[in-house]
């Protein structure tokens, strides 16, 4: 039986205060959320949509230091730029708080003094990296030094940005502060672990076994190969200033773990939009609770934030976690710090009044279950073949006509026909259908079914010309127009999720009020004598100059990611020297299947496989983390060298290499034989 649910709290994703939004976020989080909340209001549920900014961590310290303001000046001045492009698009936040906020100090350090008294952390003392001079200890991305893998100078701690090798802060030659540019030293100091692998069980039951129908496949898909890779204890405080002070004593430079702090910002900004009665929200258990994210996020929301609240155990879990795959831009990924990008606070600029046609190419192709692309081209054409040829002439021609036949006043319904009966019962059933895909959060197949009720209308219009019986046929004349408009009205009401500026367009034009979708629509929505407003369009069209330099911007604006020149290779490939055949045949390359991947910890490019080459399994360290998902790549045959000696990477010693190929843009693809072979085959 399904679950009938008093109230929702739906979440999505608090995005770092350290940049503006741009269409991948809206895409992955922002919008399915809005669409869904809105769907859930117009039914009359009690839900919150709860969002805010997230002004913790090292990129926010550290994108401060780059422009030379503090931490708080820097979020400060990226949370309203969020905020004002969000409430501008027309995102129905019922809060968008921030993590700086005093009642969130207050709700995370409870929360995690309320773990601590329970016993539910362990205690770690480890070696780490420290800055005698700042007195501080060192972040990776606090620290430099010299790639082991490239010899590039200017390698972070956790990654070199030359070679894209993930690092660990002990690999770097001559590491030194960031900060004061001394060799750091190494420094005992003492965090506080939460155990996931003894929640394991549980999770595996909740998800694996209770969600296994519920939950979309990429996300089961993520969460099964973590639980599958082995959970470890993962530290909640870090050496820091800036963020959550750690609760305890002795703590001074110690702050929660961001990833604790951050999605307890849900609960302390339900706290402060509801202080009086934001408990139910969160402690319910007939309260349903859904983050909406982008798969980047799902671990957190789905196993360790999870194990936080039920470690807690005051807490309602999460029902469901709708997190989408990835948006592209023109075929290449997305990249912030290339500015391959479009802003939303651009699009406002350039697109004023606009935001339903960005809502509609977004949701029309939403990443639901792959990744997907957005080009300008593709946004135009869905703009002016759709949204104006099909939705907005549907109505534009049953608004005009209906002022031209009847001084706007709906006419009378005569006798109805064959088909126009099959057009009511056609009406009739899309909004259970429309509820239905909303619910399983299917926001692409939600709007096709709106749109092909427009489609239906336009098609009634076109098969019984209204235009040509007025004079001859008063009463079928009358009919055809009185139906129109019902499809019209019908259309209005159930675009309100998906095209809130244009529902209300019509609606206004239609002269008629909003319904609630539980109790008021359903059957005739219209009488006859009613007068409409004036017609109005409800979307202009696209010119292709509007589009030309948009694609201009985009590729003006784009940053060469380059490292500074001294220390940067030349961009093309050096020949390598000729070797003999001797050298060659040192190398040993076999064929062998991945039969598991999981991604490295806090290494996002890595992914750590088990490669089955015929005699044992092999666990190699591979950079692909940003060109596959562990989960698409269980089964897949790949090259190997297989003598290559091991190397230590993360900690993890990685035995042999995968050999890929790099397309233009920087693709890795998997090389492999051109049939299927078994594990173990000699390559040579
Ligand atoms: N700020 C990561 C991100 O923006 C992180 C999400 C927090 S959700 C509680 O993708
Ligand atoms: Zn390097």
């Amino acid at each position: 039986m399904e679950k009938k649910w008093k109230r929702y709290t739906i979440t999505a994703a608090l995005p770092y205060a350290n940049g503006g939004i741009h269409l991948g976020h809206l895409a992955g989080a922002y919008l399915p959320a809005d669409t869904y909340s809105r769907y859930r209001r117009l039914k009359g549920d009690d839900i919150l949509y709860i969002c805010g900014s997230d002004e913790h961590g090292v990129p926010i310290t550290l994108g401060a230091r780059k422009e030379g303001i503090t931490p708080q000046q820097f979020v400060d001045k990226y949370h309203s730029l969020m905020k004002n492009s969000f409430e501008e698009f027309g995102i129905s936040f019922d809060i968008y708080s921030r993590t700086s906020n005093k009642i969130h100090h207050e709700t995370a350090q409870q929360f995690f003094l309320d773990l601590y008294k329970k016993g539910v952390f362990t205690e770690e003392t480890s070696q780490q990296l420290y800055d005698e001079q700042e007195k501080m200890f060192l972040a990776d991305r606090y620290i430099m030094g010299i790639c082991p893998v490239c010899a590039n100078e200017k390698a972070y701690g956790d990654q070199c940005e030359k070679c894209g090798s993930s690092l660990s802060p002990k690999e770097l030659k001559n590491p030194v502060s960031v900060l004061s540019g001394n060799v750091p030293v190494m420094k005992e100091t003492k965090h506080w672990y939460l155990p996931l692998q003894n929640y394991e069980p549980w999770l595996r039951e909740w998800i694996l076994e209770n969600h296994k129908d519920d939950w979309k496949t990429n996300v089961y898909g993520q969460c099964k190969s973590w639980l599958n890779g082995g959970l470890h204890p993962r530290a909640m405080t870090r050496d820091l200033d800036w963020g959550v002070r750690v609760p305890l004593p002795d703590s001074e430079h110690k702050v929660l773990y961001v990833w604790f702090d951050a999605p307890i910002g849900y609960i302390s900004a339900t706290k402060e939009l509801r202080p009086n009665d934001w408990e139910k929200y969160w402690k319910d258990k007939d309260s349903q609770l859904i983050h909406f994210i982008g798969k980047d996020n799902i671990v957190f929301h789905c196993i360790i934030f999870p194990t936080i609240l039920q470690a807690h155990g005051d807490y309602i879990i999460p029902d469901n976690v709708p997190a989408n795959e990835f948006l592209n831009l023109e075929g290449e990924k997305l990249s912030t710090s290339r500015n391959w990008a479009v802003w939303l606070h651009d699009y406002l600029k350039d697109f004023p009044g606009m935001q339903d046609t960005l809502r509609y190419v977004l949701t029309s192709i939403a990443p639901e279950t792959k990744d997907s692309d957005f080009t300008w081209k593709d946004f135009q054409d869905r703009h002016n073949n759709e949204l104006v040829a099909i939705l907005g002439n549907f109505v534009n021609r049953t608004m005009v006509l209906t002022h031209k036949f009847y001084d706007g006043k709906i006419p009378v319904c005569g006798n109805l026909n064959q088909n126009d009966h099959a057009l009511l019962d056609a009406i009739k059933i899309v909004q259970q259908t429309i509820s239905e895909s909303l619910e399983k959060f299917r926001f692409r197949e939600a709007l096709q079914l709106l749109m092909n009720l427009a489609r239906t209308g336009n098609k009634y219009l076109t098969d019984n010309e209204p235009w040509k019986i007025f004079k001859s046929n008063e009463e079928r004349c009358a009919t055809v127009m009185y139906l129109s408009i019902e499809i019209t009205t019908y259309l209005a009401q159930l675009m309100q999720p998906f095209l809130p500026n244009a529902a209300e367009k019509t609606l206004a034009m239609l002269n008629l009020p909003k319904k609630n979708w539980n109790t008021e629509l359903k059957g005739q929505l219209i009488e006859s004598g009613h007068q409409l407003n004036e017609a109005a369009l409800i979307f202009r069209k696209i010119e292709d100059e509007e589009i030309a330099a948009q694609i201009e911007k985009l590729n003006a604006n784009q940053k060469e990611v380059v490292i500074e020149p001294e220390s940067s290779p030349p961009k093309t490939v050096i020949a390598k020297a000729i070797i003999n055949y001797d050298d060659f045949s040192k190398l040993e390359l076999s064929v062998g299947i991945i039969t598991a991947a999981e991604k490295v910890k806090k290494a996002d490019k890595l992914l750590q496989l088990q490669v089955d080459i015929g005699t044992e399994i092999r666990t190699i360290v591979s950079g692909i983390a940003e060109h596959y998902t562990p989960e698409d790549i269980i089964g897949q045959q790949v090259c190997i060298v297989a003598n290559l000696a091991p190397r230590k990477i993360k900690g993890i010693e990685s035995k042999g290499m995968i050999l890929m190929a790099e397309d233009e843009n920087g693709k890795l693809k998997f090389i492999m034989p051109s049939e299927a072979m078994k594990a173990g085959s000699k390559i040579s």
